[in-house]
């Protein structure tokens, strides 16, 4: 096997949630600069036509998907027209997640019961989905859920989203318990401070910029693009004997106090 098929994703079809920017569209991008289909997922279909513009000479490997992924049936829909359409989905790439910062004492139950749905409990149902059908399929696959610093650390105010990606990281572990052996390989990457939309509240807070940058050995805060190698690797022949990991791609920040 040559190094470069290691990595090469030539005739997979990757699903990614929440990929209509941030890191979910950094990821979708690498994917299919690897070979393979890519589905962006989001739950506006406008925003996903606009991201499927940039993917340049890859944009005959791009299909759309608008569905919401904390809607059962709507997951399920989905699924089927993509059954209907051919497109075997071989990689699955649970990114879709909310960010909601207050603290417990002032936080709605709804608040949590949202963030819980929409960053693990889609996970569950879109992953069922997936590995039922990979299963059916007899050709295995590939999971990749997108964990947090917060799978592993507590920050004040961000509960739900924490307890979330906590979640995340075992749930990984409990696909690779049970699917494993149908020639499934789950595993989680877990994005350190990553300059996003959805961070902009604390890229743009000069002392927590301070923080980050001082806290991490790199020194800076990470890229949608510092996720791509890692998610091309889980995605790929590479990590076959791979399971139930978390990746952390965090500059360092965990492994040093
Ligand atoms: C926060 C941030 C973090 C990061 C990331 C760290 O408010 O602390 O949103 O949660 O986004 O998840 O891994």
């Amino acid at each position: 096997m040559s190094v470069s098929s290691y990595f090469d994703l030539s005739g997979k079809t990757a699903l990614v949630t929440g990929s209509s920017g941030g890191l979910g569209l950094a990821m979708a991008h690498g994917l299919a600069e690897a070979g393979a289909k890519v589905v962006l997922n989001g739950r506006d279909a406008n925003k996903l036509t606009e991201a499927a513009g940039g993917f340049g000479e890859f944009a005959p490997q791009v299909h759309l998907s608008a569905f919401d992924v904390c809607d059962e049936d709507a997951v399920k829909t989905a699924f089927r027209k993509l059954d209907e359409a051919g497109m075997a989905v071989d990689i699955l790439v649970n990114n879709a997640g909310v960010q909601f910062r207050r603290p417990m004492l002032e936080l709605e139950s709804a608040d949590w019961r949202r963030v819980l749905e929409t960053n693990l409990t889609s996970a569950f149902i879109v992953g069922r989905e997936a590995a039922r059908r990979m299963i059916a399929r007899g050709s295995g696959g590939k999971i990749i859920n997108i964990g947090s610093l917060t799978s592993e650390v507590a920050r004040a105010t961000v509960a739900p989203y924490t307890a979330a990606k906590g979640g995340i990281k075992m749930l990984t572990r409990s696909m690779a318990a049970e699917w494993a052996a149908h020639g499934i390989q789950a595993n989680a990457i877990g994005p350190g401070y990553i300059d996003t939309e959805m961070n902009k509240a604390l890229t743009s807070d000069a002392k927590f910029d301070a923080w980050v940058k001082g806290r991490t050995p790199s020194g800076r805060w990470g890229l949608p693009k510092d996720l791509v190698g890692t998610a091309i690797f889980l995605a790929s022949p590479a990590s076959d004997y791979v399971n139930g990991q978390i990746i952390y791609v965090d500059g360092g920040m965990l492994a040093v106090l």
